[in-house]
């Protein structure tokens, strides 16, 4: 399958549907001579840029809305904007997205627009309480809004090991908990508050329960455990907190029924792709269900240079979620 944008690298699509359209709200993947390594720094990435389409047939083009936001433009950020999200409320646009602050620490920052397309400006400082990468807004039918986050080695979510606000820098790379009866590092959720652009109280962990014990998922369980890329969404009353296992390269769910959680593992969405990274979003539109995700095929297998693509999604009769094989 092509991907959906060619002219530029695209990765970590976050699409939603707003004003009858969808937009797509990816990382700009770009050329760096940084060396592949398990700490990310290859995703060196400056800026983004929003996509729309009118329609998700492939010969309904996609429309670039040109960069929206740019790390020079954010007072905080030192480097690496990673994996974006979007949300609406209250007529406006909010974007989030991690970037690491000037000490090197990811924070997650928000930058508000008139429209879905932007252009949006930002905080002059990053969500207050905030830390690690890939925030992923969900806001539920009754208005309350929430943002998942969290990612393992680059993302450094392993160095909150002694709460929300400390950093252990020992921790820092690629690294994480191990050893018989260790649970896994959770994600984190919090709510948002009703202007959208702060945590509104305590952040708290995502937990994910293996069906076969009821127990929270170990760490030694790699090709389950949380490693980066939440996402949320709902479908028939029931709330799908689906993940990237990063080095085991799967996209996995877990459902619940609290956006809260707990959640317990529910099975794979996507089988791997070319590279190592594999990121996601579902969305509803026009009454089908949609994967967006990325893969290194368009750059010839170059981690750092992806490409988003899309595929229907179908659901068995007990609401599981039928697994893709990538294409
Ligand atoms: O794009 C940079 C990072 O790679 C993202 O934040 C992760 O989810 C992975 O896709």
């Amino acid at each position: 399958m092509p991907p959906l944008i060619t002219h530029l690298y695209t990765a970590d699509p976050s699409a939603h549907v707003f004003e009858g359209k969808v937009y797509i709200y990816p990382s700009h993947d770009r050329e760096t001579d940084i060396q592949f390594n398990d700490n990310g720094d290859q995703y060196d990435m400056e800026d983004y840029h929003v996509f729309s389409t009118e329609s998700l047939d492939p010969l309904t083009p996609v429309v670039d809305h040109g960069v929206v936001l740019h790390a020079k433009d954010v007072p905080w950020v030192s480097k690496q904007l990673w994996a974006p999200d979007a949300a609406f409320k209250n007529g406006k646009y909010y974007l989030y997205f991690p970037a690491r602050d000037k000490e090197g620490i990811f924070r997650i920052g928000v930058a508000v627009g008139d429209k879905p397309e932007g252009p949006f400006t930002p905080d002059p400082d990053p969500i207050k309480g905030s830390y690690s990468i890939d925030p992923a807004s969900f806001v539920d039918d009754d208005g309350n809004a929430y943002i998942y986050f969290g990612g393992l080695w680059g993302g450094q979510l392993q160095c909150y090991q002694g709460g929300h606000d400390v950093f252990d820098p020992s921790w820092s790379g690629p690294k994480e908990p191990s050893g018989a009866g260790v649970h896994a590092l959770t994600p984190r959720v919090a709510k948002l508050t009703g202007d959208m652009r702060q945590f509104d109280g305590e952040v708290q962990e995502v937990v994910i329960l293996a069906p076969e014990t009821g127990e929270k998922i170990l760490a030694d369980d790699h090709d389950r455990r949380f490693f980066e890329a939440a996402w949320m969404h709902k479908r028939g009353g029931v709330y799908y907190f689906s993940y990237s296992t990063g080095d085991t390269h799967y996209l996995c769910y877990a459902t619940g029924t609290s956006p809260l959680g707990p959640f317990t593992y529910g099975g794979r969405i996507l089988e791997p792709v070319l590279g190592w990274t594999t990121h996601h979003s579902i969305v509803e539109f026009q009454e089908k269900w949609y994967l967006f995700h990325h893969d290194c095929e368009l750059s010839g297998g170059v981690d750092h240079l992806r490409s988003v693509k899309v595929k229907e999604i179908f659901y068995d009769k007990d609401g599981k979620i039928v697994t893709e094989k990538p294409e």
